[in-house]
């Protein structure tokens, strides 16, 4: 273990704005660096007890919308001592530009060096962002190795859904949080605020020990890994004596107690997203066995009604927003979605302000739905994700939807005067035939026909959309082997052949599709050890930049990378890959508690296997998943009878929102 120096904090720099702003006009889009967003805060830096610089670790455009860094941005800073700003990935032209000048890593919000702040949280969606973390770490002039940190640099931490399994970047970040990060956040400031107070007894060591010991902070360096001599873990244990064996994820009960983002931010450049998001509930109990986020999510905690209309009230008034997404994992299943889009299409009714879920189950939408969020004739498009072409693949995965019902679904769409759906689903599931896959081109054919007959137009059009599976920790998929990208490309080849061969049902369909590469790479990062971080850092150093996006993402540099470092512990890519895992194979998440229980998602694995179907523990009685015995959760779901009367109708076009009536 490495003792860390007291290496004295330099001097702060007040605004590196004076150096970056030259630099702009020589890259592009120099909007997204300069800040000052409508919800934005600056805050005076001196009075700030505990400082943090939150990233999403990807471009201002895909990064800005995130809600996770807003929620936390808004917590931090409505504290009065504690002051939070936000840092995004910058593009290889102004990270090319830093490097020859001389300029840090900087927030957005008071072009602040990123190395000045007390706490570096980084929220990770996506495992494709860890080459954008290192550059990152790098530019802000702190030590790419955790276990090279001195007091002078800020403690990192991981947040988000890949956070669940953070050992691929154990050597990178210093603590990672599994699960929500409201209370997590205030949590950590807290113990940081304490002993910075103390005059930092212990330094980093110290800091670090006292987050490890709330036993929801995982801090990877006081945890040792043994190897068997056939490259597989033998153990993950404690090397002090004061943190827990087991670190457990965090859960936020009561939604209506976290309102946020209450003062959501408005982006000055165009994002992928421009809209107010409310999440309507969190966690999913579906069961669908390749959902990472459905697993780690549990229970399901529903948003009140009354709540999610003060918030879209609120959220629309402060932001100007014409747009109004009502977020979560299945968000038709939220036991009032009827009364909510009603009483929100209601609302709004003669005003331009349209409604959107995200992607929605076919068994749960329908027509009630469908008018409510067509009101005012604005449709911004519908997507459903059956995920599997067969009805023997859906079984496995776990995701029931006949193909009749799905045809209805999408025709009502069709007939309440949407003109274009999306249709989503994988490929190279376990299991999986090129029959399966072939599945989805009658599918295909089958909603157009059908949608023709029922509308008597020739002008519906439907997008088939193809992801590559990619197990995940904490899944029933944990142990499955993933298929290679070659079999997967061939069968992508397959269909779409298929969706043409009928040349005019086939001229109504789009074909999207990811091939079987990047989703191999996505593997490698999601069920890597801290092995992985080896490669990590060589593709970092050979270039790799911005992985999620497909014309900076290089298959060939992750191969020559994993080949390279990879021998040497004996493994190979195949080896993380490719290979299927056995019952007793220790994990290298397994001592990271996302309260599901291991022998519980083993017998969903059988269970998938066999084609046997789970239900939904919303509507049904608790079949034992581990998670809330565990964490002492429970499920939350409504009716609760509570409407959304605060809300009094808006007049004419425009976004005045009188004062919400007290109940
Ligand atoms: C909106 C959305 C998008 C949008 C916007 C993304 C964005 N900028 O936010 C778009 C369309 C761009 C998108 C793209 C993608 N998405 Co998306 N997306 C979502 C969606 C619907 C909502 C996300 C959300 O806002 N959640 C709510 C917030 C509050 O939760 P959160 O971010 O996890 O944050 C909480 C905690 O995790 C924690 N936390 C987060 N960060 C940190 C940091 C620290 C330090 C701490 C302490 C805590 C902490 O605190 C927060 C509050 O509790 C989710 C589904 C869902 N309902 O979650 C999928 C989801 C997150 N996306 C997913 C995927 C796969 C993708 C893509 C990779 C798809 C693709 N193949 O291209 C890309 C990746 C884009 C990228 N480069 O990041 C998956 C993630 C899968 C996984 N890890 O298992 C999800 C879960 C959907 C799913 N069921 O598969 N997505
Ligand atoms: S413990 Fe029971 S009620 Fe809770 S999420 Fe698991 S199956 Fe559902």
């Amino acid at each position: 273990m490495s003792v860390p120096s007291t290496t004295p904090r330099p001097a702060v720099e007040p605004s590196i704005w004076p150096r970056l702003e030259p630099l702009l006009p020589q890259v592009t889009k120099p909007i997204q660096y300069v800040g000052g967003e409508l919800g934005a805060v600056v805050k005076g830096w001196d009075a700030a007890a505990v400082r943090w610089a939150l990233m999403y670790p990807d471009a201002y455009e895909v990064g800005l919308p995130n809600q996770g860094v807003q929620i936390l941005y808004e917590v931090l800073n409505e504290l009065p001592d504690v002051l939070a700003e936000r840092t995004y990935a910058v593009w290889p032209d102004l990270e090319k530009l830093m490097r020859a000048h001389g300029v840090p890593q900087f927030t957005v919000d008071a072009h602040r060096s990123v190395r000045d702040f007390d706490v570096f949280g980084v929220s990770f969606s996506t495992e494709l962002g860890y080459t954008n973390l290192l550059t990152a770490i790098d530019l802000a002039g702190i030590p790419l190795l955790a276990a090279d940190r001195t007091d002078a640099d800020p403690v990192i931490v991981a947040g988000g859904h890949a956070a669940f399994n953070p050992e691929p970047i154990a050597d990178f970040v210093d603590a990672a949080v599994l699960g929500d990060g409201e209370e997590a956040v205030l949590e950590i400031t807290a113990i940081v605020r304490e002993w910075k107070a103390e005059g930092s007894p212990g330094g980093r060591d110290e800091l670090l020990l006292r987050l490890a010991r709330t036993e929801s902070v995982y801090v990877p360096r006081f945890y040792d890994v043994d190897y068997l001599p056939d490259g597989r873990i033998q153990r993950v244990v404690p090397n002090r004596a004061d943190v827990p064996f087991r670190v457990h994820k965090r859960t936020t009960m009561d939604l209506d107690a976290w309102p946020y983002p209450k003062k959501p931010l408005v982006p000055l450049a165009e994002t992928v997203h421009e809209r107010y998001a409310v999440e309507i509930f969190r966690g999913c109990t579906r069961g669908c066995r390749f959902c990472q986020a459905g697993m780690i999510t549990r229970p399901v905690r529903e948003r009140s009604i009354t709540t999610v209309g003060q918030m879209v009230q609120q959220g629309l008034e402060f932001s100007g927003f014409h747009e109004v997404g009502l977020l979560s994992l299945s968000s038709a299943d939220h036991s009032e979605i009827g009364d909510m889009c009603s009483g929100l299409a209601e609302q709004y009714a003669g005003t331009n302000v349209s409604l959107s879920l995200p992607s929605t189950r076919v068994d749960a939408f329908n027509i009630d739905l469908a008018q409510e969020l067509s009101r005012n004739g604005r449709r911004t498009g519908l997507t459903f994700a059956p995920e599997g072409g067969s009805e023997r693949i859906r079984k496995v995965i776990n995701k029931m939807v006949s193909k009749e019902d799905l045809i209805r679904t999408v025709v009502t769409a069709y007939t309440n005067g949407w003109r274009q759906v999306k249709l989503y689903f994988m490929c190279g599931l376990p299991t999986e035939t090129d029959a399966d896959v072939l599945e989805i081109a009658d599918m295909a054919h089958e909603v157009i026909r059908a949608g023709r007959a029922a509308t008597g137009s020739k002008d519906i059009r439907c997008t088939v959309s193809i992801g590559g599976f990619v197990p995940k920790p904490h899944t029933p998929f944990q142990w499955a082997a993933m298929e290679r990208p070659e079999v997967i490309d061939h069968r992508l080849r397959l269909l779409k052949q298929a969706i043409n061969a009928d040349r005019s049902l086939g001229r109504a369909i789009g074909f999207r599709y990811h091939d079987g590469e990047p989703s191999l790479i996505e593997g490698l990062l999601s069920r890597g050890d801290r092995r992985v971080g080896a490669v990590i850092r060589r593709v970092w150093e050979n270039g790799g930049r911005f992985d999620g996006w497909s014309e900076h993402f290089s298959y060939q540099r992750w191969v020559d990378a994993a080949a390279e470092v990879l021998p040497a512990f004996g493994v190979d890519l195949d080896w993380y890959t490719t290979r299927q895992r056995d019952e007793l194979e220790v994990l290298p998440w397994d001592h990271l508690d996302s309260g599901l229980d291991k022998d519980w998602l083993w017998q969903d694995w059988q269970d998938a296997l066999s084609e046997y179907e789970q239900d939904d523990c919303r509507w049904t009685p608790c079949f034992d998943c581990g998670v809330c015995p565990s964490m002492d959760t429970e499920i939350q779901i409504g009716p609760t009878g509570r409407k959304l009367l605060p809300l009094t109708p808006v007049n004419g076009a425009g976004l005045r929102i009188p004062a919400p009536t007290p109940q």
